[in-house]
């Protein structure tokens, strides 16, 4: 597919008809600051469509955005597992993006699971790997930020990411070089939806 236009919908907190109106739906999740806002707009072309942040925690709500006027939508969860937030906060986020995943009724086309390839996969990604493993959830790893990395510590985290993937394909990139996010949007929208 290609994407003409993107615009953002709505905010969620919980039941809302967009969550379950029945239009396809592309998300994304990981632990926070990883980059899954980033990956968002390298995707779609847009730079301010998601909002990013420097600091952890910038996206708290289940944000929707329609491509394509409501062909499908790009669904930018809030990250996981950020120490900083208050414990109130940090389990009502966790809440939300389990609620998404396991119980809101949505099976998304593909859920992208974004992750820090120099931090690798972490055990809040694992937990998250699991719960998407139990609930029949279609996914793939999208190992962002490898411009921190040599092209030969690129491959040593990858070894070691990808027996952690549970099966499920791990596509190295970067969105401050654009490195990937072809072979991301092919594998996201080409092959899964
Ligand atoms: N070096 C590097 N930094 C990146 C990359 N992608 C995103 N960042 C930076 O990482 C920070 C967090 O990016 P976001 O896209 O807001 O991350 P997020 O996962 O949506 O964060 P939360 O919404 O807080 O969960 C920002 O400062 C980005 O500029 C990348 O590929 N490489
Ligand atoms: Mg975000």
């Amino acid at each position: 597919m290609e994407i003409k236009s993107a615009t953002f919908i709505k905010g969620v907190r919980g039941t809302d008809d967009v969550v379950t109106d029945g239009i396809p739906q592309v998300a994304f999740v990981g632990r926070s600051n990883v980059g899954k806002s980033s990956v968002i707009n390298s995707l779609c072309n847009n730079g301010g469509l998601a909002k990013t942040g420097k600091k952890p925690g910038k996206t708290t709500e289940i944000n929707f955005f329609s491509i394509n006027k409501d062909e499908l939508y790009i669904v930018d969860l809030p990250g996981y597992g950020y120490a900083k937030v208050g414990p109130k906060e940090k389990e009502m986020l966790k809440k939300l993006i389990y609620w998404y995943v396991a119980d809101a009724g949505v099976k998304p086309r593909v859920i992208v699971v974004v992750i820090d390839t120099k931090v690798g996969i972490t055990r809040y990604d694992t937990e998250m790997i699991d719960l998407l493993k139990e609930c029949g959830q279609n996914y793939v790893i999208a190992a962002n930020k490898s411009d921190k990395l040599t092209q030969k510590g690129l491959a040593d985290q990858l070894k070691i990411i990808k027996p952690l993937a549970q099966g499920a394909p791990v596509i190295p990139c970067t969105t401050t070089k654009q490195n990937g996010t072809k072979q991301l949007f092919e594998k996201v929208f080409n092959e899964n939806v």
